[in-house]
Formats: C-alpha cells, sequence, structure tokens
C-alpha cells in the first residue's frame, strides 16, 4: 500500500455562493482522494478553513487578518471562492482579498481555459459542429491592476474632484507572461498564441508589451502567432474562436475576455481558474472565475462546476493528472447526463450536482 501524499489546502469560501461552491469542490476532492488510495498517485487533503470575507469585514473592519498573508504563506495551495457583496464597496473587498493574496504572493500567472462541456448548449451556432477549445492567460500582478493614482482636489466642491489611475507594464512582468503563454502553447495540439493589446491608444505600455513579444516570439519559432487589439479580439471570440489555442492579455482585457469566453461556453458559472505562482516560492491559489452572485446566494442553485474544474487545475499543479483527468472526465459525464443548474438551462440543484460528480468518478 503506497502512502498518500498529503496536501495542506487553505479553503477561503468567502462570500455569497462562494460558500456553496467551496463546500462542493471539498466534497468532491475528498471522495477523489478516498479513492486514490493504493496507487502511485494516491493523495491525501489535509483542509483548514478560513472565515475571511465581507461577512468577517462586518466583524472586524478588515476582509482578512492582519497576519493572513502569513498564516497562508506555508499552505500547498489555496482554494478560493469568490469575493464580494453589496454591503461592502467593490473595491475594498477585491483589493483586500482577493487581489491582496494574488499580489503579495506573486501569483502572476491566472490560467483560464474555455472549456466547451457536453450536453451544455452555447450560445454560439458554431460550437454544434466545431472544436472549440482554448485558453486565456491573464497577466496578474500589474498592468491596470497596479493600484497606482490617487484622488484629489475634492476641495473644489461637488463636482471638481479629480483621479488618476495608472497602468504598470514592466518588462520582466510582460516577459514572464509572454514565455509563459509560449510553454503553455507548446503542450497544446494547436500550437499558437494570440497576443492582446490596445497599443494603438495605450502607447507606453502596451507598446513594450508589444515589442516584448516579439523578441520572446522569435525564441519558439514552432509557434504560430498573431497580435490582435482587444477590440478585434472580442469579435474574434464570436466569429473565429476555431482559430485560437492560447490567448495572452494584460489584467484587464484578460479579465473581460475571459468572462466573454466563458459565456460563450455557456455560462461564468462553468469557468475554472488557477493563479499561479510559477516559481513556488508562495502558494498558488484556484478559484472558480464567477463572482459571488448575490441574487442567487444561498439558495442551493450555484453552479459547482467551475470550481471543481479548478480543482482539477489544482490537482495538475501538485503533479497529479491522472487525478484532475478523473475529475474533468466527472464533469463532462455529468453535463452529459443532463445534470444541469438553472445558469445552463437545468433544474439541478448544488447538491444534486455535486453528488452526480461524486457518483461519476466511478468508471
Ligand atoms: N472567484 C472570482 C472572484 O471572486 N471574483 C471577484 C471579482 O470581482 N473579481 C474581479 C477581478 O478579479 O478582476
Amino acid at each position: 500500500m503506497t502512502t498518500p501524499r498529503t496536501f495542506r489546502i487553505a479553503a477561503i469560501p468567502a462570500d455569497g455562493i462562494g460558500k456553496e461552491v467551496v463546500a462542493a469542490g471539498r466534497q468532491v476532492l475528498d471522495a477523489l482522494a478516498a479513492d486514490s488510495t493504493g496507487g502511485t498517485d494516491a493523495f491525501a487533503l489535509d483542509w483548514q478553513e478560513f472565515d475571511w470575507g465581507c461577512e468577517y469585514y462586518a466583524r472586524t473592519g478588515k476582509m482578512m487578518a492582519d497576519d493572513g498573508l502569513d498564516q497562508l504563506k506555508d499552505f500547498d495551495a489555496i482554494y478560493f471562492g469568490a469575493v464580494g457583496w453589496p454591503t461592502v464597496p467593490d473595491d475594498v473587498s477585491l483589493w483586500g482579498l482577493r487581489l491582496r493574496i494574488c499580489q503579495n504572493f506573486d501569483q502572476w500567472a491566472n490560467v483560464r481555459p474555455v472549456h466547451f462541456l457536453p450536453g451544455v448548449i452555447s450560445p454560439l451556432r458554431k460550437a454544434d459542429d466545431t472544436e472549440l477549445d482554448w485558453v486565456v492567460v491573464r497577466e496578474n500582478s500589474e498592468g491596470e491592476y497596479a493600484g497606482l493614482g490617487g484622488r484629489n482636489l475634492s476641495g473644489r466642491g461637488p463636482g471638481g474632484e479629480v483621479a488618476v489611475q495608472s497602468s504598470l507594464f514592466t518588462e520582466v512582468g510582460c516577459e514572464r507572461i509572454i514565455r509563459f503563454a509560449f510553454d503553455l502553447a507548446r503542450t497544446r495540439t494547436r500550437r499558437k498564441v494570440s497576443s492582446v493589446t490596445k497599443s494603438n491608444a495605450q502607447q507606453y505600455g502596451m507598446v513594450l508589451w508589444d515589442d516584448v513579444f516579439k523578441r520572446v516570439a522569435a525564441e519558439y519559432p514552432d509557434v504560430e502567432t498573431e497580435s490582435v487589439l482587444v477590440d478585434a479580439m472580442s469579435a474574434k471570440f464570436v466569429l473565429r474562436p476555431e482559430d485560437l489555442s492560447v490567448v495572452v492579455a494584460s489584467n484587464l482585457n484578460a479579465d473581460i475576455l475571459s468572462d466573454l469566453g466563458s459565456a460563450l461556453a455557456g455560462s461564468l458559472g462553468l469557468a475554472a481558474s488557477a493563479n499561479l505562482n510559477p516559481e513556488r516560492r508562495f502558494p498558488s491559489m484556484f478559484e472558480p472565475v464567477h463572482g459571488s452572485a448575490p441574487d442567487i446566494a444561498g439558495q442551493g442553485l450555484a453552479n459547482p462546476i467551475g470550481a471543481v474544474g479548478s480543482a482539477a487545475l489544482m490537482l495538475e499543479h501538485f503533479g497529479l493528472p491522472d487525478q484532475a483527468a478523473r475529475l474533468n472526465k466527472a464533469i463532462e459525464k455529468t453535463t452529459a447526463a443532463g445534470v444541469l443548474t438553472r445558469d445552463v438551462g437545468g433544474s439541478a440543484t448544488t447538491d444534486e450536482v455535486t453528488k452526480t460528480l461524486i457518483d461519476a468518478l466511478t468508471p
């Protein structure tokens, strides 16, 4: 009998449906771990849950503990739900929790696959008879999310205030995410990287990005490339998605494009993501792309598939590709069987989908 590798996971469900989908993801992962004993990729999970988020903010005035990063830094990974609630300004909740973790743990690569699932109807007619599968790589540490700027001159009175919000593009930041995208493209059937900017209008930072893209591309002659403006790429997601494989973009552009991609695949509830610190100096964080969805929170209607797909990305990060593949197969069996939550046209509850996912782990 092989001794299972044990991974310490910090669970941060946070707000709204984040709580429901993290609970669902934990159940599926625990079932997979329990069934993994004996094999060479046997694994066990040691969970610790943190109650940070908007309710914690109501009690303490903070989104996470002051020493929260210190508490998290030795975990093998963070399994995150969603942040945001109407009682807390969105910029306060986002910067106080999710961005605090991403930026301080230098999780500079945010990987967001756009995956079309059997049994889920896409709003794209083309998806019926065309193989579609691409991945958005989001620069996750700088760009439009650098947090540089300020507000001033409120003393001028109503209507007189000014604000400056600067983007930060460093050559190091551009190069590492672009290289990451090329390395990822080399693992895929279609070896292609599409770089997205708005460098006709943003003539400093995004032209630097374009220059770095050309320089790095020269080192990957086996990978096809294209540089596309973000407005044209939005149209391409809808009109020519079969021409995409890896799409790399700045923090804001990739956030918007990946939401578009998930919607085209059928729902934001399906989309998985990994916030990676590729050097492994800090734990990486795995979370569904969707937010806290206050309109359906607490009703058992949330789609757990984005969270379970994120758990599969976590297992890949741990070097357990076969276990990750079992999770992804279970997702496909569940959607193919028509066990779908409301966002994808079904009537199943979160619990029903979770139970079906667990049953589907058994071949
Ligand atoms: N699980 C993802 C999440 O909680 N997102 C909340 C949000 O508002 N994100 C915006 C962003 O990260 O750009």
